[in-house]
């Protein structure tokens, strides 16, 4: 559908005004958000990684992209979390040490909240140390921890063997995302489970609670 194309290209521009109004738009029309995200929004941001990485666009420009992505994900979010029934547990997430991406990881919070849970998040950029806190404090069982970074990924490894030390935590189970990880690194390093994006994230905690 041509709106969908429209979306990616507002997004690929930058355009948060144009963004929201067509998010809106197709809201308005019944897509589902679900066919929103993947239909427009994935494949916009897919690009930006694209022309980021082939040296076309720069900084300033995968940031303005990224504003836009938020404002549209901004229309989309009450319908990704409205649930209304009772939660399924409490899940905590976040952006592991030295990583300021949270694109996908504020994604795989809305789906998790559509599913049921109760996501508490703790941001982007997230000290090892604060997981370790933050899940003796709310008494979680599951956390779910990403990363975009090849050179923030191993901080996982870190926050898992501080959760296995301590004997209050050593039963968290813990799942991993993010573009540049696989299955194999999260076997490698102890995770409990990996899912390439968003659905498969509700999926996994499905079967980790
Ligand atoms: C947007 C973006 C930025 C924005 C981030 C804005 C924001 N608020 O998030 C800004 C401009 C800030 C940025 C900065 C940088 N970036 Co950047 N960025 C990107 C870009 C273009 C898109 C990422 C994105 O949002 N994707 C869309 C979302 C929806 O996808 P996703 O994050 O993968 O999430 C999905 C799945 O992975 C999964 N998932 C994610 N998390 C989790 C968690 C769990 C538990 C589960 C189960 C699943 C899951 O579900 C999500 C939804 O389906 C990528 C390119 C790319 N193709 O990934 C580069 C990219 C990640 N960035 C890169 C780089 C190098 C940087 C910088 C170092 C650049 C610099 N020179 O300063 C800085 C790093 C800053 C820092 N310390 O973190 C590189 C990383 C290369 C590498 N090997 O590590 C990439 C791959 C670009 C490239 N091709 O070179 N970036």
């Amino acid at each position: 559908m041509a709106e969908y194309q429209e979306l990616a290209d507002a997004i690929i521009k930058g355009d948060n005004i144009a963004s929201k109004d067509i998010a809106q738009k197709l809201v308005d029309e019944n897509m589902s958000p679900v066919e929103i995200l993947d239909n427009g929004l994935v494949p916009g941001m897919d690009m930006v990684g694209k022309k980021f990485k082939n040296n076309e666009i720069y900084l300033p420009e995968v940031l303005i992209a990224a504003r836009a992505m938020k404002s549209a994900m901004e229309v989309i979010k009450p319908m990704l979390t409205e649930s209304g029934i009772e939660t399924k547990g409490k899940i905590i997430i976040g952006t592991v040490q030295g990583d300021v991406h949270d694109i996908g990881k504020n994604l795989v919070g809305m789906m998790l909240e559509g599913g049921g849970y109760t996501v508490i998040d703790l941001g982007a950029d997230v000290p090892h140390e604060k997981f370790l806190g933050e899940i003796k404090k709310n008494s979680v069982k599951l956390i779910g921890l990403s990363a975009l970074l090849t050179t923030t990924m191993i901080g996982m490894k870190t926050v898992i063997g501080m959760l296995k030390e301590d004997k209050e935590t050593s039963d968290v189970r813990v799942m991993v995302g993010g573009a540049p990880l696989t299955q194999e690194f999260a076997d490698s390093i102890g995770a409990n489970g990996y899912a390439p994006d968003a659905t498969g994230a509700v999926e996994l905690a499905g079967k980790l609670l």
